[in-house]
């Protein structure tokens, strides 16, 4: 028996779509010299070269081919076991002082861990490919767009940055010839998937982000929390608009009337969950529409807020995800989807914890291994992840691609806690806001490394996330309201507040439009709402509950604030903002002591 031809690797046409840009070329030159690679690879973003990729994927099982009738062109990797969330611990913010980077990130002086990288990366792509990766970052005719080029040795990072940015020819021609525009340097090498050396590692002052020894999406989809978020943070500040780890979404009345609200919710809080909500039956004519489910970039036009969703796609957490609980999430992953560590059924179907209808009898685990329900083992990891499109959320705002961006008329601040914060409040004024963000806290996930449960403060959700010192970033904050005429209110939402018997108080899912409403009718002037010590407060029948189903009892809980709670609560912001050594504007500490005040009134 003769071997079959080895296949023409890549086949003409495919993988080289060499940017014109001769910057760019010679960084290529520079990073391929250093990690040694067998190839190099210029993606175009093609659907050819798509495929491409997609076959070798599977020869080589970094892919499993799911089963295409039940989920159409969708396919499942495993992540190694010691590689499956972010890892704060590993992550740097490297500028000339440990001042730029402020208290609450990891620092380290730049040249030292470029050499230490160096180091790291040396013949690291021996024997593999290296791919070019051109992405675009907004829509192609925004002001705020930005162009990102990722080198990689990882098909899997390839495949789905295909679907979170615009990748490609389009990302090119955003570039141009220009030696000196400004674009994002990005390399990451799998290296041997060792905790031991893994860095995630960001030089704001270079634009650039070095990332090792990880395949997980947060730390390797350098376009997302790298990119969007701790550079974007960086440039935002420098260059006078925001980056913010939010979502957006449009509201539109039946009577045609549309707000836009930008709302910041730690990982794995239910942002996507609330950028897709479906308003239950007695919001009858009520639409709500997704702009963006992650992260919001956002620009002062004409006094106003403007934000656009950076992203072309969503990357969500997967269990708990189910037509009860997000159906314009089921929708957008049932095709065209890329699962990441949720279990394989014996019909090549996915399944995870959460999802519609009974557990199959038996199942491959995100591991490999057998499961059955009677496992201890959850069959999906906790921070298992859908890579899925934009354009397939049948919810999607029209206004997704325009370039000025979606006028914001609220933004909400929001973090899982069991007790002391009500379901909803809105601050006095912006710089009341910016301390609601400032103080926020949320119990842990599985979507970072780490103690799940544990209640941490973690400002306007950027605590991971924010590119430079967290003092001036509360500055930017005050700044922008300074130079806004038309200011969005700044609201406090908690859907998780547990009763005594550590029962959820509140429906939350798609109820959350209750509390939407209550928020446009404050947006628009009519919704009523009581002064409390720490911000406007509705009274119950201020919120339109009809049809639901909620003892009043309930309700008075989970509006109420408890003065012995809040005594803690202040107490704890206190100890939150010591920690941070002084850089905390003196605005904010102000407001720390006028809500205490307030409580003595
Ligand atoms: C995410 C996160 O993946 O915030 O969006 O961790
Ligand atoms: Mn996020």
């Amino acid at each position: 028996m003769t071997n079959p031809a080895p296949a023409i690797f890549p086949p003409s046409g495919i993988g080289d779509a060499r940017p014109a840009n001769q910057a760019v070329l010679d960084w290529v030159h520079d990073i391929a010299a250093l990690t040694e690679p067998e190839n190099i690879f210029w993606c175009d973003g093609s659907e050819r070269e798509n495929e491409f990729l997609i076959a070798e994927s599977l020869n080589q099982n970094v892919l499993i081919k799911l089963n295409q009738q039940k989920v159409p062109r969708s396919y499942l990797h495993r992540s190694n076991p010691n590689d499956v969330a972010r890892v704060e611990q590993c992550t740097f913010v490297c500028t000339p002082t440990k001042e730029e980077a402020g208290p609450t990130n990891n620092w380290s002086e730049p040249s030292e861990m470029y050499a230490k990288l160096r180091g790291l990366l040396k013949g690291a792509m021996r024997g593999r490919t290296l791919f070019v990766i051109p992405y675009m970052m907004g829509p192609s005719d925004s002001p705020l767009t930005k162009v990102g080029f990722e080198i990689t040795d990882s098909k899997y990072v390839v495949l789905n940055m295909r679907i979170m940015t615009r990748m490609g020819e389009i990302a090119l021609k955003r570039l141009g010839n220009d030696p000196n525009a400004e674009w994002n340097r990005g390399v990451h090498s799998l290296l041997d998937i060792n905790p031991e050396r893994r860095f995630i590692c960001h030089f704001p002052q270079d634009n650039t982000i070095i990332s090792v020894g990880s395949g997980y999406g947060g730390n390797v989809l350098l376009s997302k929390k790298c990119l969007a978020l701790r550079i974007g943070s960086y440039l935002a500040r420098t260059q006078g608009w925001m980056a913010e780890h939010m979502l957006i979404l449009g509201v539109e009345s039946p009577e045609g009337r549309k707000h836009y609200v930008a709302a910041a919710f730690p990982s794995a809080c239910g942002k996507t969950n609330f950028a897709m909500l479906i308003p239950p039956a007695h919001f009858k004519g009520w639409k709500v529409t997704t702009v963006g489910d992650d992260i919001g970039w956002m620009q002062i036009r004409d006094g106003r807020l403007y934000a656009v969703n950076p992203e072309n796609g969503y990357f969500g957490v997967v269990p708990g995800t189910s037509y009860k609980s997000n159906p314009n999430a089921m929708k957008s992953i049932a095709h065209d989807t890329i699962y990441t560590n949720v279990a394989l059924t014996d019909d090549d179907d996915v399944w995870w914890e959460g999802k519609d209808g009974p557990a199959p009898s038996h199942a491959v685990d995100w591991r490999g291994n057998d499961w059955t329900p009677e496992s201890k083992e959850k069959a999906a990891h906790p921070n298992s992840r859908f890579t899925t499109p934009m354009r397939n959320n049948p919810a999607l705002d029209s206004d997704v691609e325009k370039g000025d961006g979606v006028p914001i008329s609220a933004i909400i601040f929001g973090g899982r806690r069991s007790d002391t914060v009500p379901l909803v409040y809105q601050a006095f004024d912006w710089n009341h806001g910016v301390y609601l963000g400032a103080t926020m806290a949320s119990e842990t996930t599985a979507a970072a490394a780490g103690t799940v449960g544990k209640v941490r403060r973690d400002p306007m959700a950027m605590l991971p996330f924010c590119g430079y010192n967290i003092g001036q970033y509360f500055q930017h904050w005050l700044d922008i309201g300074k130079r806004l005429s038309s200011q969005p209110l700044i609201f406090n939402v908690n859907w998780f507040r547990k009763g005594v018997k550590s029962q959820f108080l509140w429906p939350g899912f798609g109820e959350n439009m209750r509390v939407l409403k209550w928020i446009i009718d404050r947006c628009e002037g009519t919704g009523g709402a009581l002064k409390s010590p720490i911000g406007w407060l509705p009274s119950p029948h201020d919120l339109d509950l009809a049809e639901l189903d909620i003892d009043h009892k309930c309700v008075a809980e989970i509006l109420g604030i408890d003065h012995e709670e809040w005594a803690k609560e202040l107490a704890e912001h206190k100890i939150f903002f010591d920690s941070l050594g002084g850089v905390v504007p003196k605005q904010l500490l102000d407001q720390r002591e006028r809500v205490a005040a307030r409580f003595k009134e």
